[in-house]
Formats: structure tokens, C-alpha cells, sequence
């Protein structure tokens, strides 16, 4: 049987990704780890649970031999604006941390998922829609670290033949646990301003359109790429993948449709709107969809719906 190893479990993506994985594989063979203690409740502890920091590296090496690990899912990192404030922090995390995970992986053979991100691009990347195999040259420490962290996989895939594996998540807007620190945040920010107070105050400016995408289609491509068959993967790792862009003004407006007396403002954060201002508008996945059939089921309006729907409830 297959061992899963999730880094940084607690997480927006990893306390969705777990409950998925376990389904799959059992909720015993799915290892959810995170540097902090998970709180009670937390769906991590419907199954093993450890802390584990990914910068300490025999640690983490240790751990893949204890659990004859087979498939690791590295979802520890951190987000944009926080990697503005802790660029040092971020680097460590982002760089060290991935680097530990793929010597480990490669010392058992196990097999990689490695997330990047739109922030993967810059300000002279091709914005409207940005391709898949383009500039990048990003201005931001995230960036950075995500463009250096393509990079590795791809290395440690042609050198060591590591089946390394990844996408480039837009915006991710979801239910389960609040996001970390990153400039899309204001995209699950609102829904619980709108059904709390019917009002928010955004930190990007109206017309700030950016990729996004529902969790639900983010699982379903997470775990659709890992078991697509690799002589159908031309690209392997970085994936362009997207689902629809928006603007808060556009967002504000989808959510006026359910609570029409929902209230929109702005205050806008010069550090978060710059980040935003270098990262594309649109994306093109085209090779997502051809080499592995990737197709998203929520836009915009089935997004809101639901994320309104499934808030309400919680909230009861
Ligand atoms: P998150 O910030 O919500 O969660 C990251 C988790 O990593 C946190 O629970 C944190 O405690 C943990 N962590 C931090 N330092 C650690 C360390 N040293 N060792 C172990 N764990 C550590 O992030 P997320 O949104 O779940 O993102 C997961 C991945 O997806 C990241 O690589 C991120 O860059 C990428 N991504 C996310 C989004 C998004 O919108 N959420 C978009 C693009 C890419
Ligand atoms: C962030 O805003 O930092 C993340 C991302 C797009 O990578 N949500």
C-alpha cells in the first residue's frame, strides 16, 4: 500500500486535500504533518497526525523511512504578503524545505507534488492571457522562490528521473480554513464580511482581475495530474490552470445577486495591490487540458453560490 506524506496539512489546500486523499487511499495510509499543533477539530486528526518542520531535513528523511513513504504532497510554503514581510523566513521555508522534500523523495523514490503559483510571473510576462512556457521574471520573494522552485523539480525529474509533479494554482477560494497570508485572500475574505456584516473593504483596487479558482476544481486537478499517465505529460511540473478571472468589483457584484444589499469599499494595501498589479490576468491552461484532460466545473457564478450556500450552513 501506498504511503502519503502531506507537508503543511493545516493549511487552505491541506485541510481539503486530506479528507480527499484519505477517501481515496485510507484514512491510515494518508500522513498529514504541519510545524503547528493542529487544533482540535481540525480534519488532520481524523487520521495520523505529526508535526514535522520541512526545513529540518533529517528529520524529514527520517520520517520518509520511518513511514516508507511512497507519494509526498509538499504543500508547506509561505504566501506572498507574508513573504514580504519574512522574506528570510520565506526563502527558508520555500527553498530549503522544497529541497529537503525532493533529496528525500529521491533517496526513497517516492513521488512528488509541488505546487507553484501564478506568482511564478512578472511584470514583463505576457499578461492577457499568459502562456504556458513564457518570461518569468517576478519581482516578488514568492515569485522568486516559485520560479526557483520549478526550476528544482525539473532538475531533480531529468537528473534523477523523480516523478515530480505540479500545477500553478490561481487564487484559491474555499470554506474549510482561512488562506495564509497571500494578495488573493480578499476573494474568501469577502464571504464571510458579506454574510457577517453585508459589507467589506477590499485591499486590491475594483479593476484588479487576477486568475482564480474554487477548491474543489483545485483538489479535483491536484489529484487528477498525479494519476495521469506520464507518457501523455509533455510538461510534468508547473502546469498553467485556471478556471475564470475576476475583478473584486465583478466579485462584489456576483455576490450583490444573493445579498442585494451587500456593501463593496476600498482601502487599498500598496504592497499586496503591487503584487497583484505582476501577476497575470488571465492564463492560458491549454496544456493542462491537452496532456492530462484538465476541464474546471466552477465559474464564477456556480463559485459564489456555493461558497455562500456552504458558509450559511456552517454558520448554523
Ligand atoms: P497556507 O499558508 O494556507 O498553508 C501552508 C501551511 O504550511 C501552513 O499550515 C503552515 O503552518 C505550514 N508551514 C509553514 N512553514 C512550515 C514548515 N517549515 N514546515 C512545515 N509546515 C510549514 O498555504 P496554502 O494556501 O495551503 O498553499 C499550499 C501551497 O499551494 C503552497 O505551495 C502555495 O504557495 C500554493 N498556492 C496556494 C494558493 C492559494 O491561493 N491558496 C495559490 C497558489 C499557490
Ligand atoms: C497568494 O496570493 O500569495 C496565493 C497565490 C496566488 O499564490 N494565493
Amino acid at each position: 500500500m501506498t504511503r502519503v506524506l502531506v507537508t503543511g496539512a493545516l493549511g487552505q489546500v491541506g485541510s481539503e486535500l486530506i479528507p480527499a486523499l484519505r477517501g481515496l487511499y485510507g484514512s491510515e495510509e494518508v500522513l498529514a504533518t504541519d510545524i503547528r499543533r493542529a487544533p482540535p477539530g481540525h480534519p488532520a486528526l481524523e487520521g495520523p497526525y505529526e508535526q514535522l518542520d520541512c526545513t529540518n531535513g533529517p528529520a524529514l528523511l527520517e520520517f520518509f523511512l520511518r513511514h516508507r513513504v511512497g507519494v509526498v504532497y509538499h504543500l508547506a510554503a509561505i504566501l506572498s504578503a507574508r513573504a514580504e514581510a519574512e522574506p528570510q523566513l520565506a526563502w527558508r521555508v520555500n527553498i530549503e524545505g522544497l529541497h529537503n522534500v525532493l533529496e528525500a523523495a529521491r533517496q526513497v523514490g517516492a513521488q512528488v507534488f509541488v505546487p507553484s503559483s501564478i506568482a511564478a510571473f512578472g511584470p514583463n510576462t505576457p499578461r492577457d492571457p499568459t502562456p504556458q512556457d513564457t518570461l518569468q521574471r517576478p519581482n516578488t520573494l514568492y515569485g522568486v522562490t516559485k520560479v526557483a522552485g520549478e526550476l528544482l523539480c525539473d532538475y531533480y525529474a531529468h537528473r534523477f528521473g523523480l516523478d515530480v509533479r505540479g500545477l500553478r494554482y490561481p487564487g484559491l477560494i474555499s470554506y474549510t480554513a482561512p488562506p495564509g497570508g497571500g494578495t488573493t485572500d480578499y476573494a474568501v475574505e469577502i464571504f464571510y464580511h458579506a454574510l457577517q456584516y453585508d459589507r467589506y473593504t477590499c485591499f486590491l483596487a475594483p479593476d484588479t482581475r487576477l486568475p482564480m479558482m474554487y477548491m474543489p476544481d483545485a483538489i479535483r486537478a491536484t489529484l487528477e495530474l498525479m494519476q495521469a499517465d506520464p507518457a501523455r505529460l509533455q510538461h510534468r511540473n508547473a502546469f498553467n490552470l485556471t478556471a475564470f478571472s475576476c475583478t473584486p468589483a465583478e466579485l462584489a457584484a456576483e455576490i450583490q445577486k444573493h445579498r442585494p444589499g451587500f456593501k463593496m469599499y476600498y482601502d487599498i494595501d500598496p504592497v499586496r495591490q503591487a503584487i497583484a498589479d505582476s501577476w497575470p490576468r488571465t492564463l492560458d491552461d491549454s496544456a493542462a487540458r491537452e496532456e492530462w484532460g484538465w476541464r474546471p466545473q466552477y465559474d464564477l457564478a456556480a463559485m459564489t453560490k456555493d461558497m455562500l450556500e456552504k458558509l450559511a450552513e456552517r454558520a448554523l
